[in-house]
């Protein structure tokens, strides 16, 4: 009898401790904000209309829109000098880029025409196509994940281009849209919101949103800017776990540090 009470109560425990693991793994958590400590910053080029940023040992590599202005450059962390450029053809507006296996993706607005370039000397391997817009583009080594201005995130196979599946991207009061350039940083995917201070912190395998950056106050800084030179650019390095970000014809690339609000 003993034994068998003692069972069920070990019984009884096991359910309760399992049932609260599983309803604490279901419930959402609660979106963590945060806000910022500059740490360095780097001159940047005030006629890079910046519309995608990486970083890979010891450069930036950075993409620029505008019909006659987009180009891909590789950009020298000290001093932010251009150590290399390839223009576009003036009918192309340059978006987004990232780095898959050794090669430059890149990405254009309204054409629908990607670019592959070899990080040696930025020449162009190849071009392929895809049917979007094309806003915000990163790795992180498996899929490539594509925005297009939307809350979608398309997720791509980086040989052929072809959709796998799309992030519907959302925190617990709807969709959020205008989703720009990006960077996938320790696991999550963050981007840029068009026309705002304001970066997201995105899990990419549910598209739920679980941290907001506010970087409020960042180019209020420096020097003025017009209506269209927006946040916009985020480069990671994975070695030094350094976090990079910039604006359209901003004078600099700011490395910052997140500070935690709340909850
Ligand atoms: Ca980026």
């Amino acid at each position: 009898m003993v034994r068998g009470g003692m069972t069920k109560i070990i019984s009884l425990l096991v359910i309760l401790i399992v049932g609260g693991l599983a309803a604490w793994w279901l419930t959402p958590k609660p979106l963590v904000n945060y806000g910022y400590k500059v740490v360095n910053k780097i001159p940047h080029d005030r006629g890079a209309f910046t519309q995608g940023l990486l970083f890979h040992e010891g450069f930036f590599y950075e993409s620029t829109g505008g019909y006659g202005t987009s180009s891909v450059r590789k950009v020298q962390l000290e001093g932010g000098v251009v150590r290399l450029r390839w223009d576009l053809d003036a009918s192309l507006f340059g978006e987004g880029l990232t780095l898959w296996d050794n090669q430059l993706v890149q990405i254009t607005w309204r054409s629908r025409k990607g670019f592959v370039y070899d990080l040696d000397g930025l020449k162009l391997a190849r071009e392929f196509t895809y049917n979007s817009e094309g806003w915000g583009l990163t790795t992180n080594g498996v899929d490539l994940f594509m925005s297009d201005g939307s809350d979608k995130i398309y997720v791509l196979n980086p040989m052929t281009f072809t959709n796998r599946r799309n992030l519907e991207v959302h925190d617990s009061k709807g969709p959020i849209k205008n989703l720009n350039e990006l960077e996938y940083i320790e696991g999550k995917i963050w981007a840029n919101i068009w026309q705002t201070d304001d970066l997201v912190i995105i899990n990419p395998q549910n598209g739920r949103v679980e941290g907001r950056l506010s970087l409020k106050g960042l180019r209020s800084t420096q020097d003025t800017y017009g209506g269209e030179d927006v946040l916009n650019g985020i480069a990671y390095d994975a070695d030094e776990k350094r976090i990079f970000v910039t604006g359209k014809r901003w004078a600099y690339i700011y490395q910052i540090e997140l500070e935690r609000k709340s909850p």
